[in-house]
């Protein structure tokens, strides 16, 4: 297992890769940047959210551990023993802090178990209490994206649960984005008074703002990915359209790419862009942002296989972590990691 075939063939054209922590530089095409190596050896880092202290925690698919990276020092805070793998894409996926973290040591996470996917609210420590259930589980199309927007509220990413007819079911939690409260409830002004935000989605990872704009990003089937601008109560055409397409009351994606290209996945806006985790196409996509408009996407950080995290620090650095020790990945020896700009 663990073969350096991947660090061979990742290091093919001009990168260069550092294997152990420390300082490394990688060439990453029309925009190279210095890149560090933050930690290495985990399992699936999923989802990376910043404590007030600056210390990054982030879940870890597969073990379902909740670690914290201080510094060097990386210490598992809880293990969520209610997750269960699907044996695909599902696990301890969406992580969450509460506002209050620093002094209620509360996460919101979102996981799969044998029956659904479902949002927790979790003192570190204790047993996860679970504040929505019921969304369609599956081997794959689980979605997972957890984060708070602008307005206060959580927003959660879902997959259709390989049942596509659930996208365009307003009954069902999968295929949507919910926006919700701290206890589950429906947020108030939600478009169809119920969790649902919007709909006609195939499988939803990442979701992040620019300024009150929301952005999604979103798994296609065997064509095309997209990024859809999010809007309360839009259809976003799964499963009848993939990718753009001409069909009234359908809103299209603002960027989209073909599957080998991206498998789009965490999303953040960073230094004006955003940037996506490209997991099949091993790389991250650079989208500059002008106001109400985006420019055309670079491929970034490749070299270091799939990119599932990206998270913006509050020390000005931009953290991803990769995915390779997933079915799909092909793991390096120090795989998986997590690894941040220098600024
Ligand atoms: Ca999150
Ligand atoms: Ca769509």
């Amino acid at each position: 297992m663990r073969a350096r075939r991947f660090a061979v063939a990742a290091l093919g054209a001009a990168a260069v890769v550092s294997f152990g922590v420390g300082p490394a530089v990688a060439q990453d095409g029309p925009s190279a940047q210095a890149v560090r190596t933050i930690a290495t050896k985990l399992d699936i880092p999923w989802d990376i959210e910043f404590a007030p202290d600056g210390s990054g925690i982030f879940t870890e698919r597969d073990t379902r551990k909740i670690k914290k990276i201080k510094g060097t020092t990386i210490t598992t805070l809880d293990t969520v023993s209610e997750a269960s793998t699907t044996g695909g894409e599902g696990g301890l996926l969406g992580l969450a802090l509460s506002k209050t973290f620093a002094t209620d040591n509360t996460v919101f996470i979102y996981y799969s178990t044998g029956s659904d996917n479902r949002i927790a609210k979790k003192k570190l420590g204790s047993p996860a209490q679970p504040i929505v259930t019921g969304i369609p589980r599956n081997r794959y199309h689980n979605g997972g994206g957890l984060e708070f927007g602008p307005d206060g509220f959580l927003y959660a990413t879902t997959g259709d649960g390989q049942n596509k007819a659930n996208a365009q079911n307003k009954n069902s939690l999968g295929g949507k984005i919910l926006r919700f409260d701290t206890n589950g409830k429906a947020a108030p002004g939600n478009p169809f008074n119920s969790l649902v935000y919007s709909y006609g989605h195939r499988n939803v990872q990442g979701i992040t703002w620019v300024g009150t704009t929301a952005y999604a990003t979103e798994f296609g089937d065997a064509k095309t990915d997209e990024l859809n601008k999010i809007e309360a109560g839009k259809n976003y055409g799964w499963p009848n359209c993939e990718g753009p397409c001409n069909t009234p009351g359908y809103t299209n994606p603002v960027k989209s790419w073909s599957n080998k290209e991206a498998g789009p996945a965490g999303i953040g806006f960073y230094k004006g862009a955003l940037y996506i985790g490209a997991v099949t196409g091993k790389r991250v996509w650079k989208v500059p942002v002008n106001g109400a408009s985006l420019g055309n996407p670079q491929s970034v950080f490749t070299g270091y296989g799939r990119v599932r995290a990206v998270a913006p620090a509050p020390d000005g650095t931009l953290w991803l972590g990769t995915s390779n020790q997933d079915n799909n990945g092909s793991p390096g020896a120090t795989d998986d990691r997590i690894l941040s700009t220098d600024g």
